[in-house]
């Protein structure tokens, strides 16, 4: 399934509505009709805020956010992290990504997660455990777009090998945001360099990237040496 960034397009059969409801960047204000006779108070009713049938996603997708002053004062690493919503449609996707901060607009710190339903973005989850992940590097506070482009090919199933994916984390620090995707088993060569080639064209990202196994960052933490690059 294909999400489109701030769609535009026809989703009921009766009226074109945004899935982007709540954009106030967007052209399309709050459940505006986009053609047809658009004085909507000589029609009410055909007005909604939220289309009458949703458009499922392939899975189910949970945010988490870890707070950085709760982090500072935690005794062990994941004691902060909250999960926020669980959304399993393209509408309830959008209603939530309107309603929060972007990566920009987050404290240094900050880390914030986007995992498949029941995955915790954490090395310890079972799913996770063998798993290993794909960072990209952004000048602090230029990783909005590209965060935004990674949730809609991850959730829009844009990957090939999309299975292997947990999900994503943007991390807000001092010197740079990084974003990194979660995926399940490093060891699967082939999958973790066709999952970092595509990400790189869905972001049109030039540089180098990095494949980290979560088993090396266990052991030797920021030492951890990449395993594959692309
Ligand atoms: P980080 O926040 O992913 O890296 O991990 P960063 O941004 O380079 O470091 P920061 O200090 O600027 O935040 C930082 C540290 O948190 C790691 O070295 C681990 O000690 C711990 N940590 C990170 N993750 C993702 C995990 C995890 O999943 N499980 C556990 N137990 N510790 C983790």
């Amino acid at each position: 399934m294909v999400v489109e960034e701030n769609p535009k397009s026809t989703l009921t059969d009766e009226t074109q509505i945004t899935t982007n409801p709540n954009n106030d960047d967007a052209d399309v204000e709050e459940g505006e009709i986009l053609d047809g006779d658009d004085d909507s108070s000589k029609h009410p009713s055909s007005v909604a805020a939220v289309p009458r049938h949703p458009h499922p996603l392939e899975n189910s997708w949970t945010f988490w956010f870890d707070n950085p002053s709760a982090k500072s004062k935690q005794a062990a690493w994941g004691s902060s992290i909250r999960n926020i919503y669980t959304f399993s449609t393209v509408e309830e996707f959008w209603s939530i990504y309107n309603n929060i901060h972007h990566p920009s607009k987050l404290a240094v710190g900050a880390d914030f997660h986007c995992f498949k339903h029941k995955i915790e973005p954490k090395w310890e989850d079972p799913i996770c455990a063998n798993g290993g992940k794909w960072t990209v590097t952004f000048s602090r506070g230029k990783s909005d777009t590209c965060w935004l482009y990674t949730l809609l090919a991850m959730i829009g199933e844009q990957f090939d090998h999309g299975d292997e994916i947990c999900g994503a984390v943007v991390n807000v620090r001092g010197r740079q945001d990084k974003i990194s995707i979660w995926t399940k088993n490093a060891s699967n060569e082939a999958a973790q360099i066709s999952i970092g080639k595509q990400w790189k064209e869905f972001l049109d990202y030039n540089d180098t990237i990095g494949f980290i196994f979560h088993e090396d960052a266990k052991k030797h933490d920021r030492g951890a040496k990449n395993r594959y690059a692309v």
